[in-house]
């Protein structure tokens, strides 16, 4: 989603500014924009739909500078995808603001400042920051007190910077509801929507709260409650590394992402299980006394996570025997729920910064759920930072959008959370012993499902001309049948959908044909001959069927159905395994349609806006 970087230095500021951009890039975008301010009060703006490197060639054909500035990735939603909906958007050619988020209540605000004498250039909500600003300054003694007014009036979500041509020694921010943090430099200091955008330039940084204002000079940082009373945050040193730079020798992020899930999942599991159960306290402080008491877990999570968060509720039902429910953020947010007694909620996010996860949590405080754990990649995020209990992924910066190495962590973690939710709810020694056995052999079966590439890449030619296809799973299989729809169809753009196999008769069957290529997805379990009742009935109505299936089940490829022979896995991990040639197949298939593999069209990695 959209992105932010700004900077208040001696010296010229617009490297830096591109460099964050570019490091914010993966998480998809529209147009990029930067505004320059010199220490004479000159203000440079460029903006460019398209990539960032366009802007870059932008400024280095004006040889914009500047020591003062601010600059932004734009991902639409309010107004198309032009240079002049880019942001910095200006007010009277003396304040400039970029902004994520959504301001509600734009069209109201937008009616007031017109009749104020206000013109607007753009069909934003962002520009109303812009005049609003300018507006309350002219009864305000300072920047900090106008913004700390403007944002006051508005509803609905900012992460924003203000600049105001005639005080180039300042910039003035705003956070509420989506994220900004500060970074604190020698002599320079700096401003991002995430710390990624400005590793290269410091580690120190000040996570900013909801509600907090804050002015930002070279040398200092004075942050106000939307009151405008002072408040202190604490400087956080970061630990976070990420050279968005390097594919280490892959073609896409995707593909490196895929094959680092055997590293990934060992460093989530190392330190953390042991021989005979899991290592103390892994849940964070005070979690042993607060896992005892679960009954019921209550997940929410959108995309990829939500696919984790439905495969977990299969492991907890099962194995921890503590009644689990999944639900979409989006749709938990605006609905009236009902707690059950002794619930934990759950959220899971890559990024930590999810828009309707985040808004889902803070309501689900006020409903009385006894605590709260985040399943989480990012330390330091909104999520972790709100959530009673963290569980870190630990899956490394995931780049590509569509998401990978984040999710088998994620389910990586249930395994964990199942374990330790399961022995204070009758879970079984033999399951207890085959859940530890399952998860000390993922990583080494993870690398043995990855040599199935070469195979998957021939397969994928199959679907290259394609437009509709269909994934089918069972159980636990089940979320990663949808798993692997999302995958194709947000890399590849073919229409992809997933049933619990059952439902075929009650519905999907009519759409069986020649055309429509059946993916599914079947491991050695007690599903397994009711699996074969449903492969059985896509046959007889001559559908083509690529079977991702254990050795032992005893498929056979013919003319209709093509079967891909996956490691055989202990049960508890076969879903992490079945997801891998998914991951590969649409991967491949994206690759030879010449889609743009990890920035897709119209996605975006964080999603910080509803
Ligand atoms: N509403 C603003 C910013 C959008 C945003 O934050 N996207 O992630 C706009 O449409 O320009």
């Amino acid at each position: 989603m959209c992105g932010i970087v700004g900077a208040v230095a001696e010296r010229n500021v617009v490297e830096i500014l591109l460099e964050g951009l570019k490091r914010l890039e993966y998480r998809g975008y529209d147009s990029a924009g930067v505004a320059l301010l010199d220490s004479d009060g000159n203000l440079t703006r460029l903006r460019r739909t398209g990539k960032v490197q366009e802007l870059a060639d932008a400024v280095a054909n004006e040889s914009a500078l500047g020591a003062t500035g601010i600059a932004h990735t734009r991902w639409a939603t309010h107004g198309g995808v032009t240079e002049a909906n880019a942001h910095p958007h200006f007010s009277s050619d003396r304040i400039a603001v970029v902004h994520n988020g959504i301001i509600e209540n734009y069209l109201e605000l937008r009616k007031q400042l017109d009749n104020a004498g206000y013109t607007f250039t753009s069909d934003t909500d962002t520009e109303t920051i812009a005049h609003q600003v300018h507006e309350e300054l002219k009864s305000s003694d300072d920047l900090l007190s106008a913004v700390q007014k403007a944002v006051k009036k508005f509803h609905g979500a900012y992460g924003t910077v203000v600049m105001d041509r005639e005080d180039p020694s300042r910039v003035v921010v705003a956070r509420s509801g989506s994220p900004l943090v500060i970074g604190l430099g020698l002599g320079e200091n700096f401003i991002a929507s995430d710390q990624l955008a400005l590793l290269p330039v410091t580690r120190r940084f000040i996570f900013l709260e909801e509600g907090d204002v804050a002015e930002i000079t070279r040398r200092t940082v004075k942050i106000v409650d939307i009151d405008g009373n002072p408040v202190e945050r604490d400087i956080v040193d970061s630990v976070v590394e990420h050279d968005a730079g390097d594919k280490g020798g892959y073609r896409h992020y995707m593909l490196k992402e895929i094959h680092e899930q055997p590293t990934v999942v060992r460093n989530a599991l190392k330190g953390r299980l042991l021989d005979n159960g899991l290592a103390e306290g892994i849940f964070g402080q005070g979690a042993d006394e607060l896992l005892a008491k679960v009954q019921h877990v209550q997940i929410i999570a959108c995309g990829t996570s939500y696919h984790a968060g439905m495969t977990a509720r299969y492991w907890l039902e099962q194995y921890a025997n503590v009644s689990c429910n999944v639900e979409i953020a989006s749709e938990f947010r605006y609905r009236k729920s009902f707690v059950q007694p002794n619930s934990l909620l759950v959220t899971i996010s890559q990024s930590g910064e999810t828009a309707d996860t985040l808004a889902a949590l803070r309501l689900a405080k006020e409903l009385g759920y006894m605590g709260s754990l985040t399943v989480c990649n990012v330390p330091g995020s909104s999520l972790v930072r709100e959530s009673d209990l963290a569980f870190m992924t630990k899956a490394g910066a995931e780049i590509g959008v569509a998401s990978t190495k984040a999710f088998t962590t994620q389910l990586t973690a249930f395994l964990m959370l199942t374990l330790a939710l399961g022995q204070h709810n009758g879970l079984s020694e033999e399951d207890g012993k085959s859940i530890i056995s399952a998860l000390q052999s993922l990583p080494a079966k993870l690398e043995e499902t990855l040599l199935l590439s070469e195979g998957i890449e021939d397969l994928a030619e199959e679907f290259a001309d394609k437009h509709h296809s269909l994934f089918l799973g069972r159980g636990d299989q089940y979320p990663i049948a949808m798993e692997g729809a999302l995958k194709l169809k947000e890399i590849s753009y073919i229409h992809a959908e997933a049933y619990a196999s059952g439902e075929l008769k009650h519905g999907p069957l009519a759409l069986i044909d020649d055309e429509m290529p059946v993916i599914v997805v079947a491991p050695n379990n007690e599903l397994l001959e009711k699996l074969k009742s449903n492969v059985e009935e896509v046959r007889a109505r001559g559908g083509i069927m690529y079977v991702f299936a254990d050795k032992q089940a005893n498929f056979q490829s013919d003319e209709t159905m093509r079967v891909i022979n996956v490691p055989h896995c202990e049960a508890p991990i076969a879903p992490i395994i079945y997801t891998v040639p998914l991951q590969l197949l649409s991967y491949y298939v994206a690759l030879i349609k010449g889609t743009d593999v990890d920035q897709p069209r119209n996605l975006a990695k964080s999603v910080t806006v509803e």
